[in-house]
């Protein structure tokens, strides 16, 4: 798994069109952040909040949770699939790299992990997780000059939920 990125030259990867994106109005949607890293993680909760709202998500239909570390949104996000009715979850972590290859094995799991949550449910789980280098990388994706990775990862639940909705059941191509 590569370890360094290259510097990212568009400056706000965050900016959308709210005209192109599906109204979410009777959306149910779990947004679960990791307590690791608060400063980037409370930053991309609020931006996805922020954004589901904006975007016509019933206050009463978003449900807000945390984890521990970025490890647990897995099992956190099985969970939920496994005993609510939820249409999407939105998965934010944030993981700096050290020193030790805990960065690795968390980063390979918390992928493979969500990947397989989602395959199993039939539903999406988003990955909003930063896996950076450094703090300031994160805290440009986090509400800096990056945008905030926490709106994208709604704009993509939104896209993935009209998707889910569009295709439907038994329907001839
Ligand atoms: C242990 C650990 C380390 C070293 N770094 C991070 C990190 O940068 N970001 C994060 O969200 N969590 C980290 N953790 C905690 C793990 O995600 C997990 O909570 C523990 O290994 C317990 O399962």
């Amino acid at each position: 798994m590569p370890t360094t990125s290259k510097p990212t030259k568009k400056k706000d990867l965050s900016a959308y069109d709210a005209a192109a994106i599906p109204n979410g109005e009777g959306f149910k949607i779990a947004v679960i952040a990791a307590e690791w890293n608060p400063e980037v993680t409370d930053a991309m909760l609020q931006g996805a909040v922020k954004t589901l709202r904006d975007n016509g998500v019933s206050k009463d239909d978003i449900r807000v949770m945390r984890v521990p570390g970025t490890f647990e949104l897995t099992t956190a996000s099985e969970l939920l699939l496994e005993r609510t009715f939820v249409d999407a979850v939105i998965c934010i972590g944030c993981v700096i790299q050290g020193e030790t290859r805990h960065f690795e094995f968390i980063c390979q799991a918390v992928s493979q992990g969500l990947t397989n949550v989602a395959i199993k449910h039939g539903k999406p789980v988003i990955f909003s997780v930063l896996t950076c280098d450094t703090m300031q990388q994160a805290l440009d994706r986090a509400g800096g000059r990056h945008g905030n990775k926490g709106v994208e990862g709604a704009v993509t639940a939104l896209k993935m939920i009209a998707l889910d909705r569009n295709i439907g059941y038994d329907i001839p191509f």
